[in-house]
């Protein structure tokens, strides 16, 4: 029932279009790019059943129209051989490409599931590949979309995704230009330089982004679904995000700020920490966080065994904190952080790199961590490293940004600034979280959380700017962005 739930929810956002009939030809689907949304997805579906039907074999899914005209676009699937979908199948995938409803769709599956007697509990795993047509972002993710709509199984982009980058026409898009022409499998795309007349952190930027969570000037639909990511003007925060398809010209992104980086990184390292065994697990990883942080970012490390604390705002107070641990992974929401390896924590590492026998699981988990510590900037975080880390990481797991974002669901959050006439009258505790000044302020915030579920709001004067920053969260949107407005309401 969930599995069927699962296909008619994904069919949903892949309507077949009118009177188009198509047919998986001598190699695969074609056709202009523009009508090949729903097959993709479709033949997304049928890629997970060929995997399964061949006890969860790797199948390669590839998006191209060889040499047609580049609006063209295809679909073709590889049996594990390497070889061309067994022809046994084609009628399946002529088939379900054209179903003309999602029920219609899945009953299609369903009988077929049967005759061929697909067992569909294990999960298959299928290989994602495109060629460098400006369609096949999105089709990719129509595939994988459908490839995953069967329960359990997993799509694997296999690269040649291409990053798309704000530089906030500041100083990091100009060093990233120079730095990505010395390295190889990465391809970015880099817009906001500042060349083309764009004013610095106007409109554009990880500040902007991550605070109004709308895209920065010089994207908008045609990038749907595209990793994209923000430098702030000096290139000290990172900030992804990647506009929805079902956004429909509206300009909200998706946004995967500070937290989720962090939680990427936790991830990561937590796992080449298990592959080192018993050892490995002894070394005290932590994640310093602010009172900014998402919740739902605080329960997912949590959740994941990690040790969090807290400390005020601003760099230099998460860094002193992270200090403590053998690796310590701080970020602050809106995306500056890095991570730190003690000094004896990265001895042990590199000892070990010499005990391990090269090529074995340990090894290379030993030799990831220390890559890791030479990559990322400990001196204090910068933008361009943390880009390399989450790229390499990504490659890594074969996970696409929309995968990322699947970590764990923010909880709704709105942030908004109050002017005043002195925000030294705000003076708050030592995390930041309540107000000690004006008296009674606290009491009225807390009357105004309570009436909300989820609900968590603190004030603080701006280090940075003449200010008073409220922060608020709750279960929806409308209620953090009304939780945040009877605060400030309560501070002016
Ligand atoms: P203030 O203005 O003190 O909130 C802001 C950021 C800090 C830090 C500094 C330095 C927020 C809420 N605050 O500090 O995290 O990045 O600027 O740039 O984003």
């Amino acid at each position: 029932e969930t599995q069927i739930a699962s296909i008619l929810k994904s069919s949903e956002l892949y309507p077949i279009p009118q009177s188009v009939k198509l047919s998986y030809g001598t190699a695969g689907f074609r056709a202009d790019a523009s009508l090949l949304e729903s097959t993709v997805y479709r033949v997304g579906i049928l890629s997970s059943l060929r995997s399964l039907k061949l006890n969860s074999s790797t199948v390669g899914l590839m998006i191209t129209a060889s040499h047609n005209k580049v609006s063209d676009n295809g679909v073709k699937v590889s049996d594990p051989s390497g070889g061309m979908l067994s022809q046994e199948w084609e009628p399946f995938a002529d088939q379900i490409a054209n179903a003309s409803s999602p029920r219609e769709l899945v009953s299609l599956i369903k009988d077929f599931v049967e005759k061929e007697e697909i067992a569909i509990e294990k999960g298959g795993e299928v290989w994602l590949g495109r060629d460098t047509r400006p369609s096949g972002e999105r089709l990719l993710r129509a595939a994988e979309i459908g490839v995953r709509s069967v329960l359990g199984s997993v799509a694997v982009d296999v690269g040649s995704s291409k990053l798309v980058l704000d530089g906030a026409n500041g100083v990091g898009g100009l060093k990233m230009e120079v730095l990505i022409r010395s390295l190889s499998d990465i391809d970015v795309e880099i817009r906001n330089t500042g060349r083309d007349g764009g004013v610095l952190n106007e409109g554009v930027g990880a500040d902007f982004v991550q605070k109004e969570k709308v895209v920065p000037l010089g994207f908008g639909v045609k990038d749907a679904g595209m990793r994209c990511a923000s430098f702030d003007g000096d290139a000290d925060r990172l900030v992804y995000f990647y506009i929805p398809s079902e956004s429909c010209g509206g300009d909200k992104v998706e946004l995967l700020d500070g937290d989720k980086i962090l939680s990427l990184f936790a991830l990561f390292i937590k796992e080449q920490l298990n592959i080192i065994g018993d050892e490995g697990k002894k070394c005290r990883l932590g994640v310093v966080q602010t009172a900014y942080a998402n919740g739902a970012s605080t329960d997912y490390v949590k959740e994941m065994g990690l040790e969090v604390v807290f400390a005020k705002t601003g760099v230099k107070h998460l860094h002193e904190k992270a200090e403590e641990f053998d690796v310590g992974i701080y970020f602050e929401a809106n995306g500056h952080g890095t991570i730190l390896f003690a000094e004896c924590f990265l001895s042990w590492l590199v000892g070990k790199q010499k005990d391990y026998s090269e090529g074995s699981d340990k090894h290379n988990a030993v030799s990831r961590l220390v890559a890791l510590s030479n990559l990322i900037n400990q001196a204090v975080g910068d933008a361009l490293s943390g880009l390399l880390l989450v790229e390499v990481i990504l490659q890594h797991m074969g996970w696409s940004v929309q995968k990322w974002n699947e970590l764990y669901k923010d909880l709704p959050s709105r942030q908004v600034k109050v002017e005043v006439l002195d925000r030294t009258a705000v003076v708050t505790t030592s995390e930041e979280t309540e107000a000690l000044k004006p008296l009674g302020i606290q009491d009225a915030i807390n009357a105004e959380i309570k009436k909300y579920g989820r609900g968590r709001a603190f004030i603080r004067p701006s280090g940075t700017e003449d200010v008073v920053r409220v922060y608020a969260e709750a279960s929806t949107q409308e209620a953090a962005d009304s939780l945040a407005s009877s605060v400030a309401q309560l501070v002016k």
